[in-house]
């Protein structure tokens, strides 16, 4: 699964700065770009301390970690509700699996801010308007031109007309009054129909609250307001970063950072911290495959069939899946290799249906 996220949030917030750091980027930070800035785009390469341990064990060729593409906004100076997002940028926005909302919450008046004074549950909602006038502009233009395609419509055509119709008519009072559509139960059948649109309160959200080097030990006064009203809403999740503290410490040789960030009382990079919570937020999973060409982690919906993980790798795989061995990675690990753990009967044997398990390494056996 290839995802993508969008960083989102006011001018000034550490967008760029948590970009940076999540894709080890050198992109120019500070410099306010205005609504036309250039979108930065790279590639995250997901953590995990397990992809590193299968490959030291089987050595292979290559080593390929999960990814995350992260794409960085510019937005406008002052988020005037409706005016705030050029078209192009609202495009790459809905472009996207999961938002990443940065709030700044960092005093430093060496840093201008576009609403005057720092309040990030202000910020919060500034850009949460904009992104359900968005929607709700969406709303109201298809509704308009549902009711004139309705008048035609005949059979099954119709009866598709008619469930975008309810669901549209639901979504519209509901953003009216400051109500994300990921709230709202959406039938699959319904979400089938709208997907199109690429809603954007519908998408999964991330905020990640830039606290100020001063609150980097203990952020959990200025994080509470924050997560209690963002937390109303489902599909939302909310961390804290310090940016500047974090680029400063990328810059650190590994070691002294590790040092730093355990002095700082820092458990995880940021990386870690966002990536965890994208996959709590989004239900996702990993398993792995490991071999003597390539150990490799792959990302999946929990809850996924052995079928389904197959179909991850190669359509191939999926269409012509017989069975998968089937192996713990830390039991293949104690094991010490592939030929043990079978001498010793630690492959299972899986079919079909078996609910993969996270950190399972998987070898499926097809033919096409
Ligand atoms: N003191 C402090 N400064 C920060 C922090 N995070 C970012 N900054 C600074 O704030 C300024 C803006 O950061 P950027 O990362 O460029 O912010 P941005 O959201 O990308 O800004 P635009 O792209 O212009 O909207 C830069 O000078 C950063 O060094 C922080 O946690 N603390
Ligand atoms: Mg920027």
């Amino acid at each position: 699964m290839n995802l993508s996220s969008t960083i989102t949030g006011l001018a000034y917030g550490g967008k760029t700065t948590l970009f940076n750091l999540l894709t080890g980027g050198h992109a120019p930070t500070g410099a306010f770009a205005g609504a036309e800035g250039e979108t930065n785009i790279g590639v995250a390469k997901v953590p995990d301390g397990r992809v590193d341990k299968l490959s030291a064990l089987f050595k292979p060729k290559k080593t390929t970690f999960a990814e995350i593409t992260y794409r960085d906004l510019g937005l406008a100076k002052s988020a005037t509700p409706g005016e705030g997002i050029s078209p192009k940028k609202l495009g790459d926005l809905r472009n996207s699996d999961a938002l990443v909302h940065v709030v700044r919450a960092f005093a430093d008046p060496s840093v201008p801010h576009p609403e005057g004074s720092v309040d990030p549950l202000r910020d919060m909602a500034t850009l949460d308007l904009e992104l359900l006038f968005s929607d709700h502009a969406i709303v109201e233009r298809r509704l308009d031109s549902l009711e004139r395609e309705m008048r035609s419509a005949k059979g099954p055509d119709r009866e598709a007309k008619e469930r975008e119709l309810a669901f549209l008519q639901r979504a519209k009072p509901a953003l009216e009054t400051e109500t994300p559509l990921r709230d709202l139960e959406v039938e699959p059948e319904e979400q089938r129909l709208i997907r199109g649109y690429r809603f954007l309160t519908l998408m999964p959200q991330l905020v990640v609250v830039n606290v100020d080097e001063g609150d980097v030990a203990s952020p959990d006064a200025v994080l509470a307001p924050l997560r209690a009203a963002a937390t109303m809403h489902r599909g939302t999740a909310v961390v804290a970063v310090c940016a500047k503290i974090e680029a400063e410490i990328a810059e650190l040789p590994a070691e002294e950072a590790s040092t730093f960030r355990a002095e700082l009382g820092l458990a995880e990079a940021p990386l870690d911290r966002v990536v965890h919570a994208t996959y709590d937020l989004l239900g996702l999973t990993s398993f792995f495959t490991a071999g003597e060409d390539e150990v490799r982690a792959w990302t999946i919906f929990k809850g996924s069939t052995a079928q389904q993980a197959a179909g991850a790798i190669h359509s191939d795989l999926e269409r012509g899946f017989i069975r998968a061995e089937v192996i713990r990675w830390d039991e293949l690990l104690k094991a010490g290799s592939e030929a043990n753990a079978r001498k010793q009967g630690q492959l299972r044997t899986e079919g079909k249906t078996y609910q993969v398990a996270d950190g399972d390494v998987i070898n499926v056996l097809f033919n096409v």
